[in-house]
Protein backbone atom coordinates (compact mmCIF):
# COMPACT_ATOMS: atom_id res chain seq x y z
CA UNK A 1 0.00 0.00 0.00
CA UNK A 2 1.26 3.67 -0.88
CA UNK A 3 2.98 5.03 2.37
CA UNK A 4 0.94 8.01 2.64
CA UNK A 5 -2.05 6.11 2.27
CA UNK A 6 -1.00 3.49 5.06
CA UNK A 7 -0.23 6.29 7.26
CA UNK A 8 -3.48 7.74 6.62
CA UNK A 9 -4.97 4.92 7.79
CA UNK A 10 -3.20 4.51 11.22
CA UNK A 11 -4.23 8.27 12.31
CA UNK A 12 -7.49 7.32 11.69
CA UNK A 13 -7.47 4.11 13.78
CA UNK A 14 -6.10 6.51 16.19
CA UNK A 15 -8.70 9.09 15.55
CA UNK A 16 -11.60 6.31 16.01
CA UNK A 17 -10.34 5.22 19.21
CA UNK A 18 -10.06 8.82 20.48
CA UNK A 19 -14.16 9.19 19.46
CA UNK A 20 -14.74 5.99 21.76
CA UNK A 21 -12.90 7.84 24.55
CA UNK A 22 -14.68 10.69 24.09
CA UNK A 23 -17.80 9.41 24.20
CA UNK A 24 -17.11 6.86 27.04
CA UNK A 25 -16.11 10.37 28.93
CA UNK A 26 -19.34 11.94 27.78
CA UNK A 27 -21.03 8.25 29.14
CA UNK A 28 -19.14 8.76 32.46
CA UNK A 29 -20.47 12.00 32.97
CA UNK A 30 -24.01 11.14 31.98
CA UNK A 31 -24.33 8.87 34.80
CA UNK A 32 -22.57 11.15 37.30
CA UNK A 33 -25.71 13.75 36.75
CA UNK A 34 -28.24 11.60 37.05
CA UNK A 35 -28.70 10.69 33.25
CA UNK A 36 -28.82 7.13 32.90
CA UNK A 37 -30.37 7.12 29.65
CA UNK A 38 -28.01 9.27 27.70
CA UNK A 39 -24.98 7.43 29.59
CA UNK A 40 -26.43 3.98 28.03
CA UNK A 41 -26.95 6.19 24.62
CA UNK A 42 -23.35 7.45 24.84
CA UNK A 43 -21.73 4.07 25.63
CA UNK A 44 -23.40 2.42 22.41
CA UNK A 45 -21.81 5.39 20.63
CA UNK A 46 -18.40 4.52 22.16
CA UNK A 47 -19.00 0.70 21.43
CA UNK A 48 -19.75 2.03 17.79
CA UNK A 49 -16.84 3.63 17.40
CA UNK A 50 -14.32 0.56 18.67
CA UNK A 51 -16.06 -1.09 15.81
CA UNK A 52 -15.23 1.58 13.21
CA UNK A 53 -11.57 1.38 14.70
CA UNK A 54 -11.52 -2.22 13.83
CA UNK A 55 -12.72 -2.02 10.40
CA UNK A 56 -9.34 0.24 9.76
CA UNK A 57 -7.05 -1.97 11.86
CA UNK A 58 -8.50 -4.95 10.20
CA UNK A 59 -7.95 -3.73 6.67
CA UNK A 60 -4.81 -2.26 7.33
CA UNK A 61 -3.71 -5.98 8.00
CA UNK A 62 -6.03 -7.58 5.22
CA UNK A 63 -3.59 -5.33 2.51
CA UNK A 64 -0.77 -6.22 4.35
CA UNK A 65 0.10 -3.31 6.45
CA UNK A 66 1.81 -2.44 9.35
CA UNK A 67 -0.39 -1.18 12.22
CA UNK A 68 0.68 1.41 14.20
CA UNK A 69 -0.91 2.50 17.51
CA UNK A 70 0.26 5.78 19.39
CA UNK A 71 -1.17 7.37 22.70
CA UNK A 72 -4.91 8.16 22.72
CA UNK A 73 -5.47 11.95 23.09
CA UNK A 74 -7.23 12.30 26.65
CA UNK A 75 -10.94 13.65 26.05
CA UNK A 76 -12.28 16.43 27.72
CA UNK A 77 -14.30 15.16 31.11
CA UNK A 78 -16.53 17.95 32.03
CA UNK A 79 -19.50 19.65 30.12
CA UNK A 80 -21.56 22.71 31.48
CA UNK A 81 -25.09 21.11 29.97
CA UNK A 82 -26.70 17.92 28.36
CA UNK A 83 -27.24 20.40 25.11
CA UNK A 84 -23.20 21.17 24.82
CA UNK A 85 -21.94 17.69 25.11
CA UNK A 86 -24.59 16.69 21.85
CA UNK A 87 -23.22 20.05 20.32
CA UNK A 88 -19.61 18.90 21.04
CA UNK A 89 -20.82 15.18 19.51
CA UNK A 90 -21.96 16.75 16.33
CA UNK A 91 -18.62 18.96 16.38
CA UNK A 92 -16.38 15.62 16.44
CA UNK A 93 -19.10 14.09 13.63
CA UNK A 94 -18.47 16.97 11.33
CA UNK A 95 -14.41 16.75 11.93
CA UNK A 96 -14.61 13.10 11.48
CA UNK A 97 -16.65 13.06 8.34
CA UNK A 98 -14.11 16.27 7.16
CA UNK A 99 -11.49 13.25 7.93
CA UNK A 100 -13.13 10.35 5.93
CA UNK A 101 -13.50 12.35 3.07
CA UNK A 102 -9.66 13.42 2.99
CA UNK A 103 -8.90 9.43 2.99
CA UNK A 104 -11.10 9.35 0.09
CA UNK A 105 -9.18 12.31 -1.68
CA UNK A 106 -6.26 10.47 -1.08
CA UNK A 107 -7.12 6.71 -1.97
CA UNK A 108 -8.23 8.60 -5.45
CA UNK A 109 -5.11 10.44 -5.57
CA UNK A 110 -2.66 7.56 -4.99
CA UNK A 111 -5.08 5.35 -7.47
CA UNK A 112 -5.87 3.04 -4.58
CA UNK A 113 -9.74 1.45 -5.51
CA UNK A 114 -9.52 -0.62 -2.71
CA UNK A 115 -9.16 1.33 -0.30
CA UNK A 116 -11.61 3.44 -2.18
CA UNK A 117 -14.27 1.29 -1.99
CA UNK A 118 -13.36 0.38 1.45
CA UNK A 119 -13.91 4.10 2.63
CA UNK A 120 -17.61 4.05 0.78
CA UNK A 121 -19.19 2.07 4.19
CA UNK A 122 -17.22 5.23 6.14
CA UNK A 123 -19.04 8.18 4.16
CA UNK A 124 -22.36 6.44 4.11
CA UNK A 125 -21.72 5.80 8.04
CA UNK A 126 -20.61 9.41 8.56
CA UNK A 127 -24.32 10.63 7.10
CA UNK A 128 -26.12 8.65 10.05
CA UNK A 129 -23.61 9.90 13.07
CA UNK A 130 -24.40 13.44 12.40
CA UNK A 131 -28.25 13.26 12.16
CA UNK A 132 -27.71 11.06 15.35
CA UNK A 133 -25.89 13.52 16.95
CA UNK A 134 -27.76 16.18 15.85
CA UNK A 135 -31.16 14.51 16.82
CA UNK A 136 -30.62 14.44 19.98
CA UNK A 137 -28.86 17.94 19.96
CA UNK A 138 -32.21 19.09 18.88
CA UNK A 139 -34.22 17.00 21.31
CA UNK A 140 -31.86 17.68 24.27
CA UNK A 141 -32.29 22.11 23.46
CA UNK A 142 -35.81 21.40 23.35
CA UNK A 143 -36.11 20.45 26.84
CA UNK A 144 -33.06 21.27 28.89
CA UNK A 145 -35.03 23.85 30.33
CA UNK A 146 -37.87 21.71 31.90
CA UNK A 147 -36.46 18.62 33.82
CA UNK A 148 -39.59 16.47 33.94
CA UNK A 149 -39.47 16.74 29.84
CA UNK A 150 -35.66 15.97 30.18
CA UNK A 151 -35.98 12.87 32.35
CA UNK A 152 -38.46 11.33 29.63
CA UNK A 153 -35.93 11.99 26.77
CA UNK A 154 -33.15 10.57 29.40
CA UNK A 155 -35.54 6.65 29.30
CA UNK A 156 -36.06 7.28 25.48
CA UNK A 157 -32.17 7.72 25.31
CA UNK A 158 -32.08 4.28 27.15
CA UNK A 159 -33.88 2.12 24.26
CA UNK A 160 -30.51 2.60 21.54
CA UNK A 161 -28.71 -0.64 21.46
CA UNK A 162 -25.76 -2.01 20.12
CA UNK A 163 -25.62 -4.32 17.38
CA UNK A 164 -22.72 -5.01 15.79
CA UNK A 165 -22.28 -4.65 12.02
CA UNK A 166 -21.91 -7.94 9.69
CA UNK A 167 -18.76 -9.43 9.08
CA UNK A 168 -16.55 -7.48 11.53
CA UNK A 169 -14.51 -8.91 14.49
CA UNK A 170 -13.03 -6.71 17.31
FE1 LIG B 1 -16.48 6.87 13.87
O1 LIG B 1 -17.84 8.00 13.56
FE2 LIG B 1 -18.25 8.88 15.09
O2 LIG B 1 -16.65 9.61 15.45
Amino acid sequence: MDKKMLAALNDQVNAEFHSAYLYLAMSAHFENIGLPGFASWMKVQAQEEMVHAMKFFNFILDRGGKVDLPAIEKPKGTWKSVSEMFADALEHEHYITKRIHDLVALAIKVNDPATQSFLQWYVDEQVEEEKSAGDMLQKTRMVEKAPGALYFVDREAAARVFTMPAGVTI
